[in-house]
Protein backbone atom coordinates (compact mmCIF):
# COMPACT_ATOMS: atom_id res chain seq x y z
CA UNK A 1 0.00 0.00 0.00
CA UNK A 2 2.98 2.22 0.73
CA UNK A 3 1.07 3.62 4.15
CA UNK A 4 0.72 2.62 7.35
CA UNK A 5 -2.72 2.57 9.24
CA UNK A 6 -3.15 5.82 11.91
CA UNK A 7 -5.97 6.98 13.39
CA UNK A 8 -5.95 11.37 13.22
CA UNK A 9 -8.69 12.07 15.41
CA UNK A 10 -10.23 15.69 15.73
CA UNK A 11 -11.87 17.34 18.14
CA UNK A 12 -13.45 20.45 18.66
CA UNK A 13 -16.99 22.68 19.22
CA UNK A 14 -19.64 22.40 17.47
CA UNK A 15 -18.79 24.47 14.19
CA UNK A 16 -15.13 24.40 14.72
CA UNK A 17 -14.38 22.98 11.35
CA UNK A 18 -13.21 20.39 11.91
CA UNK A 19 -15.16 18.22 9.73
CA UNK A 20 -14.45 20.71 6.70
CA UNK A 21 -10.75 20.32 7.40
CA UNK A 22 -11.56 16.26 7.80
CA UNK A 23 -12.79 16.36 4.63
CA UNK A 24 -10.18 18.91 2.92
CA UNK A 25 -7.52 16.52 4.52
CA UNK A 26 -8.95 13.26 2.97
CA UNK A 27 -9.22 15.01 -0.31
CA UNK A 28 -6.11 15.86 -0.32
CA UNK A 29 -4.97 11.81 0.13
CA UNK A 30 -7.32 10.90 -1.86
CA UNK A 31 -5.36 13.24 -4.43
CA UNK A 32 -2.40 11.30 -3.62
CA UNK A 33 -3.18 7.82 -3.59
CA UNK A 34 -3.76 7.25 -0.49
CA UNK A 35 -6.38 4.55 1.37
CA UNK A 36 -8.91 6.76 3.62
CA UNK A 37 -11.85 6.28 5.67
CA UNK A 38 -13.81 9.56 7.49
CA UNK A 39 -15.83 8.88 10.47
CA UNK A 40 -17.60 12.05 11.30
CA UNK A 41 -21.83 12.49 12.57
CA UNK A 42 -23.21 11.28 8.96
CA UNK A 43 -22.29 7.96 9.02
CA UNK A 44 -21.92 7.14 12.72
CA UNK A 45 -24.81 9.23 14.64
CA UNK A 46 -27.36 8.29 11.82
CA UNK A 47 -25.79 4.27 11.87
CA UNK A 48 -23.84 3.21 14.58
CA UNK A 49 -24.96 5.62 17.20
CA UNK A 50 -27.90 6.63 15.84
CA UNK A 51 -30.65 8.65 18.59
CA UNK A 52 -33.47 6.98 20.13
CA UNK A 53 -35.98 8.24 17.70
CA UNK A 54 -34.74 7.04 14.76
CA UNK A 55 -33.40 3.81 15.97
CA UNK A 56 -37.11 3.51 17.68
CA UNK A 57 -38.72 4.21 14.19
CA UNK A 58 -36.98 0.99 12.81
CA UNK A 59 -36.82 -1.53 15.98
CA UNK A 60 -39.15 0.13 18.52
CA UNK A 61 -38.68 2.07 21.71
CA UNK A 62 -37.30 -0.35 23.55
CA UNK A 63 -34.69 -1.47 21.49
CA UNK A 64 -33.86 2.54 21.34
CA UNK A 65 -33.47 3.24 25.01
CA UNK A 66 -31.24 0.41 25.25
CA UNK A 67 -28.77 0.87 22.28
CA UNK A 68 -29.86 4.56 20.96
CA UNK A 69 -27.50 7.40 21.64
CA UNK A 70 -28.31 11.36 22.73
CA UNK A 71 -25.95 13.83 23.94
CA UNK A 72 -26.05 12.66 27.90
CA UNK A 73 -22.46 12.11 29.64
CA UNK A 74 -22.99 8.52 29.42
CA UNK A 75 -24.11 8.77 26.02
CA UNK A 76 -21.42 10.69 24.65
CA UNK A 77 -18.72 8.24 26.60
CA UNK A 78 -20.69 5.44 24.30
CA UNK A 79 -20.83 6.79 21.35
CA UNK A 80 -16.92 7.96 21.57
CA UNK A 81 -15.92 3.82 22.42
CA UNK A 82 -17.94 2.65 19.78
CA UNK A 83 -16.07 5.19 17.36
CA UNK A 84 -12.86 4.59 18.35
CA UNK A 85 -13.19 1.06 18.35
CA UNK A 86 -14.43 0.93 14.37
CA UNK A 87 -11.35 3.52 14.20
CA UNK A 88 -8.95 1.20 15.72
CA UNK A 89 -9.83 -1.42 13.45
CA UNK A 90 -9.72 0.68 10.39
CA UNK A 91 -6.39 1.46 11.09
CA UNK A 92 -5.73 -2.27 11.94
CA UNK A 93 -6.77 -3.10 8.22
CA UNK A 94 -3.97 -0.09 6.70
CA UNK A 95 -6.21 2.88 6.39
CA UNK A 96 -5.37 6.37 7.41
CA UNK A 97 -8.96 6.93 9.65
CA UNK A 98 -10.22 10.12 10.30
CA UNK A 99 -12.31 10.79 12.72
CA UNK A 100 -14.35 14.12 13.42
CA UNK A 101 -16.52 14.23 16.60
CA UNK A 102 -16.64 16.72 18.83
CA UNK A 103 -15.55 14.79 21.57
CA UNK A 104 -15.69 16.86 24.67
CA UNK A 105 -13.89 14.72 27.33
CA UNK A 106 -10.79 14.17 27.96
CA UNK A 107 -10.91 11.02 29.51
CA UNK A 108 -12.98 9.07 26.78
CA UNK A 109 -10.13 10.40 24.15
CA UNK A 110 -7.27 9.08 26.13
CA UNK A 111 -9.29 5.62 25.84
CA UNK A 112 -9.21 5.57 22.43
CA UNK A 113 -5.89 7.02 22.50
CA UNK A 114 -4.38 4.18 24.65
CA UNK A 115 -6.69 1.41 22.32
CA UNK A 116 -5.00 2.31 19.59
CA UNK A 117 -2.05 3.12 20.74
CA UNK A 118 -1.66 -0.49 22.60
CA UNK A 119 -3.43 -2.46 20.34
CA UNK A 120 -1.91 -5.72 18.64
CA UNK A 121 -0.92 -3.58 15.40
CA UNK A 122 0.15 -0.22 18.11
CA UNK A 123 -0.73 2.64 15.28
CA UNK A 124 -0.19 6.57 15.56
CA UNK A 125 -2.81 8.47 17.39
CA UNK A 126 -2.79 12.02 15.85
CA UNK A 127 -4.62 14.08 17.99
CA UNK A 128 -5.80 17.25 16.41
CA UNK A 129 -7.21 20.46 18.19
CA UNK A 130 -9.64 22.30 16.65
CA UNK A 131 -9.15 25.16 18.62
CA UNK A 132 -11.60 27.66 17.29
CA UNK A 133 -12.96 30.43 20.21
CA UNK A 134 -16.59 29.81 20.85
CA UNK A 135 -17.46 33.14 20.02
CA UNK A 136 -16.76 31.93 16.35
CA UNK A 137 -18.43 28.95 16.60
CA UNK A 138 -21.45 30.55 17.82
CA UNK A 139 -21.17 32.88 15.00
CA UNK A 140 -21.39 30.97 12.34
CA UNK A 141 -24.14 28.82 14.07
CA UNK A 142 -24.58 27.18 10.36
CA UNK A 143 -27.35 24.58 11.92
CA UNK A 144 -29.12 27.02 14.37
CA UNK A 145 -28.28 25.07 17.24
CA UNK A 146 -26.30 27.36 19.19
CA UNK A 147 -29.25 29.53 19.23
CA UNK A 148 -31.73 26.90 20.41
CA UNK A 149 -29.08 26.27 23.02
CA UNK A 150 -29.20 29.25 24.59
CA UNK A 151 -32.67 29.49 24.35
CA UNK A 152 -32.76 26.73 26.18
CA UNK A 153 -33.84 24.18 23.79
CA UNK A 154 -31.00 21.36 23.30
CA UNK A 155 -29.84 20.21 26.90
CA UNK A 156 -26.15 19.06 27.47
CA UNK A 157 -25.47 21.43 24.64
CA UNK A 158 -21.03 20.87 23.99
CA UNK A 159 -19.91 25.07 25.46
CA UNK A 160 -23.52 26.54 26.32
CA UNK A 161 -24.68 23.91 28.81
CA UNK A 162 -21.93 21.08 29.07
CA UNK A 163 -18.23 21.11 29.03
CA UNK A 164 -15.73 20.88 26.39
CA UNK A 165 -12.25 19.86 27.93
CA UNK A 166 -9.50 20.99 25.50
CA UNK A 167 -6.89 18.23 24.79
CA UNK A 168 -3.62 19.29 27.32
CA UNK A 169 -1.55 17.42 24.61
CA UNK A 170 -2.55 17.35 21.17
CA UNK A 171 -0.44 16.51 18.29
CA UNK A 172 -1.86 18.83 16.42
CA UNK A 173 -2.97 22.38 17.34
CA UNK A 174 -4.85 23.97 14.67
CA UNK A 175 -5.72 28.01 16.07
CA UNK A 176 -8.52 29.54 14.66
CA UNK A 177 -8.54 32.87 13.38
CA UNK A 178 -4.87 32.77 11.59
CA UNK A 179 -6.20 33.71 8.37
CA UNK A 180 -5.49 29.88 6.84
CA UNK A 181 -7.88 28.17 5.06
CA UNK A 182 -9.15 24.85 5.42
CA UNK A 183 -7.15 22.86 2.77
CA UNK A 184 -4.09 25.33 3.96
CA UNK A 185 -4.85 23.71 7.67
CA UNK A 186 -5.54 20.13 6.51
CA UNK A 187 -1.68 20.27 4.45
CA UNK A 188 -0.18 21.09 8.30
CA UNK A 189 -1.94 17.70 8.81
CA UNK A 190 -0.31 16.13 5.65
CA UNK A 191 2.87 17.54 6.43
CA UNK A 192 2.55 15.52 9.78
CA UNK A 193 1.68 12.12 7.80
CA UNK A 194 4.85 12.48 6.07
CA UNK A 195 7.83 13.78 8.82
CA UNK A 196 5.94 10.09 10.15
CA UNK A 197 6.61 8.42 7.61
CA UNK A 198 2.90 7.05 7.52
CA UNK A 199 3.03 7.54 3.64
C1 LIG B 1 -23.17 19.08 21.07
C2 LIG B 1 -24.82 18.49 19.55
C3 LIG B 1 -25.73 18.38 20.60
C4 LIG B 1 -25.30 18.64 21.93
C5 LIG B 1 -26.76 17.89 18.76
N1 LIG B 1 -24.01 18.99 22.12
O1 LIG B 1 -22.43 21.01 14.41
P1 LIG B 1 -22.91 19.61 14.45
O2 LIG B 1 -24.24 19.49 15.27
O3 LIG B 1 -23.02 18.83 13.21
O4 LIG B 1 -21.98 18.86 15.49
C6 LIG B 1 -22.64 18.54 16.69
C7 LIG B 1 -22.90 17.06 16.72
C8 LIG B 1 -22.13 16.45 17.88
O5 LIG B 1 -22.15 15.04 17.78
P2 LIG B 1 -20.86 14.20 18.16
O6 LIG B 1 -21.18 12.78 17.90
O7 LIG B 1 -19.68 14.79 17.48
O8 LIG B 1 -20.75 14.52 19.73
S1 LIG B 1 -19.89 13.75 20.82
O9 LIG B 1 -18.55 13.52 20.28
O10 LIG B 1 -19.87 14.63 22.00
O11 LIG B 1 -20.56 12.46 21.14
C9 LIG B 1 -24.02 19.18 16.63
C10 LIG B 1 -24.99 18.10 17.04
O12 LIG B 1 -24.30 16.86 16.91
N2 LIG B 1 -25.47 18.18 18.41
N3 LIG B 1 -26.95 18.00 20.09
N4 LIG B 1 -26.13 18.57 22.96
N5 LIG B 1 -23.53 18.86 19.78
Amino acid sequence: LGQRGCVIWFTGLSGCGKSTIANALDQQLLERGAKTFLLDGDNIRHGLCAPPDRLAADHGDSFAKRFGLGFGPEDREENIRRIGSVAQLFAAAGLITLSAFVSPYTRDRQRVRELVEGSGQAGDFIEVFVDTPLEICEQRDPKGLYKKARAGEIPNFTGISDPYEPPPHPEIHLAAGDGRTPPQLAEQILNELQHRGIF
